[in-house]
C-alpha cells in the first residue's frame, strides 16, 4: 500500500509568541511527507482539550518535552502501517490512544500537530493541494476574511477589554481585492491613530496595540478608519471578538478600561447600543462561557440580523453546537482545530455546524506558526469565513498569502464568499 505510514517523528519547534510548540512529519511507503504544527491559544476557553506542557522551571514551564515524546514514544508506533488515505480511523486511534475526555494523556499539541501531518502526507500522495484532498471533489469558495485591526484583550496586556477588533470585506469581489480593502483600512487605522498619539507598537496577532481611553473609543476609531480609507460599510464591516470569559464570570462584567462592572443585563444593554451605532455584522462570545442566559438573550435580539459566534463557548464540539442549537444561544462556530485535538474532530463540528445552518469561521490562535493548512482547510471545506489575526507578522501573512495563491490556482474555476460567507440576508 503506497499511503502507508511509515515514519512519525516529533521535534520542538517555536512560535510566533517565542513559546514552544510541536511539529510533527509523516513519510507514507511511497516517499509523500506532510508535516503538522500545533498553534496555542492565550485566551482558552475552559472546555478545549488540553496542550501538554512540562510544567516547571524551564521555560516557564511552557516546555513540550513531553509532548514531543508522546508522539515518538506512544504515537508512533501504533500509526507506522496505517492508511494515511483513512483520516477518521488515524485520528480514531489517536483519539483512542489518549483515552481522556479532554486530551490530556496524550496532549492536543501533539494530536492535533500529527493529525495535520497525516491530512497532508495523504494530500502529496494524490498530487493534491491540501485544499483540493480535504473538498472531495466538492465545490470551494475562497473565504470572506475577519482581519484584525486593534488588538486587545489577552493579547494586549488588557490595554482594551474587547479582544479583537475586526474587519470583514463584505464587498470586495475576490480575495485578492478582498485584502487591499483590509490592507487600506490597516494603514488608515495605523495613520489615524499615530496623528492622535494612541499607537503603541503591534499587538500578538499583528494588529495594533492601541492606547484608548474607552472600548467604545476604539470603535469610533475603526469606523473613522473604514471610511477615510474610502469604503461604505456596505464594503467593509465590524467584526468584534468580545472574549468575554477573559472579563466575564458569574454574570459579572468587569471593564478594566471603563472602570465599570456590569450584570449580564447592563452589558447586554451596552452591546446593543454599538450595534445601533457603529457597522458591525459579527460578534464572537459577547457574553462568558458560563453565561448561557446572556448567549441567548444576545442572539434573541439580533441574531437574524448579525453573526453571533460561539469560540469558547463551543470550543470546537460538535455536543456544545447541538446544545446552543437547542439553546438559541449563537447562530455560528469558531473551527480551531487545536481546540478538540483532531482534524476528524473539527470535520464533525463544521459537519454539525452546516447541518444546522450555522454560519463557519475556521479559526488561528494567537499563538501561530508558518503553517498554513488553516487556509485550506477553511478553502477546502468551503466553511464561508476565515480568522488569522491581523495585516502584519508573517505567521499571519502566511496564511493570507496561501490563500492568494489558491486563488490563483483555480484559475477561472474561483469563486470568492465574500458576503454570503455570513449566513445572513444582506
Ligand atoms: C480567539 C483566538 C484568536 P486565542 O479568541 O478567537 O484571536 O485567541 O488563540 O488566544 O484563544
Ligand atoms: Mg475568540
Amino acid at each position: 500500500m503506497k499511503t502507508r505510514i511509515t515514519h512519525v517523528h516529533a521535534r520542538r519547534i517555536w512560535d510566533s509568541r517565542g513559546r514552544p510548540t510541536v511539529e510533527v512529519d509523516v513519510t507514507l511507503q511511497d516517499g509523500s511527507k506532510g508535516t503538522g504544527m500545533a498553534p496555542a491559544g492565550a485566551s482558552r476557553g475552559s472546555r478545549e482539550a488540553l496542550e501538554l506542557r512540562d510544567g516547571g522551571e524551564l521555560l516557564n514551564g511552557l516546555d513540550v518535552s513531553q509532548a514531543v515524546s508522546q508522539v515518538n514514544q506512544v504515537i508512533a508506533p501504533s500509526l507506522v502501517g496505517m492508511d494515511a488515505l483513512d483520516q477518521s480511523q488515524a485520528d480514531h486511534m489517536l483519539i483512542e490512544l489518549d483515552g481522556t475526555p479532554n486530551k490530556s494523556r496524550l496532549g492536543a499539541n501533539s494530536m492535533i500537530a500529527t493529525s495535520l501531518a497525516i491530512a497532508q502526507a495523504a494530500a502529496v500522495s494524490q498530487g493534491q493541494a491540501l485544499w483540493q484532498y480535504l473538498s472531495q471533489g466538492q465545490a470551494v469558495r475562497l473565504p470572506l476574511p475577519q482581519i484584525q485591526i486593534f488588538g486587545g484583550g489577552a493579547h494586549a496586556g488588557r490595554r482594551v477589554d474587547i479582544q479583537d477588533f475586526l474587519v470583514m470585506p463584505i464587498g470586495a469581489q475576490s480575495f485578492d481585492e478582498a485584502l487591499v480593502m483590509v490592507a487600506n483600512v490597516y494603514h488608515a487605522a495605523g495613520q489615524l491613530m499615530a496623528s492622535q498619539g494612541k499607537r503603541h507598537g503591534v499587538a500578538d496577532e499583528g494588529g495594533w496595540w492601541p492606547d484608548f481611553s474607552s472600548n467604545e473609543e476604539a470603535l469610533q476609531t475603526l469606523t473613522r478608519s473604514i471610511e477615510q480609507a474610502g469604503y461604505r460599510h456596505d464594503q467593509v464591516a465590524i467584526a468584534l471578538d468580545v472574549a468575554a470569559s477573559e472579563f466575564g464570570q458569574g454574570g459579572r462584567y468587569t471593564l478594566g478600561l471603563d472602570q465599570h462592572v456590569y450584570s449580564t443585563d447592563e452589558w447586554l444593554a451596552v452591546l446593543l447600543r454599538w450595534l445601533n451605532t457603529y457597522p458591525i455584522l459579527s460578534v464572537e462570545d459577547p457574553f462568558a462561557e458560563d453565561d448561557t442566559a446572556g448567549m441567548q438573550a444576545f442572539t434573541k435580539h439580533v441574531g437574524q440580523r448579525i453573526q453571533v459566534i460561539g469560540d469558547d463557548y463551543l470550543v470546537t464540539r460538535v455536543d456544545l453546537i447541538d446544545a446552543a442549537v437547542r439553546d438559541g444561544a449563537c447562530n455560528a462556530v469558531l473551527l480551531k482545530p487545536n481546540q478538540v485535538g483532531t482534524l476528524s474532530e473539527t470535520r464533525s463540528a463544521m459537519l454539525a455546524a452546516r447541518q444546522h445552518g450555522f454560519g463557519m469561521v475556521v479559526s488561528a490562535r494567537s499563538g501561530e506558526t508558518e503553517d498554513t493548512a488553516i487556509s485550506h482547510i477553511a478553502t477546502g471545506w468551503n466553511v464561508g469565513q476565515l480568522k488569522v489575526g491581523s495585516f502584519t507578522r508573517s505567521e499571519r501573512m502566511a496564511k493570507w498569502n496561501e490563500c492568494l495563491r489558491i486563488e490563483e490556482s483555480l484559475g477561472k474555476n474561483t469563486s470568492y464568499a465574500g458576503k454570503h460567507g455570513l449566513k445572513l440576508a444582506l
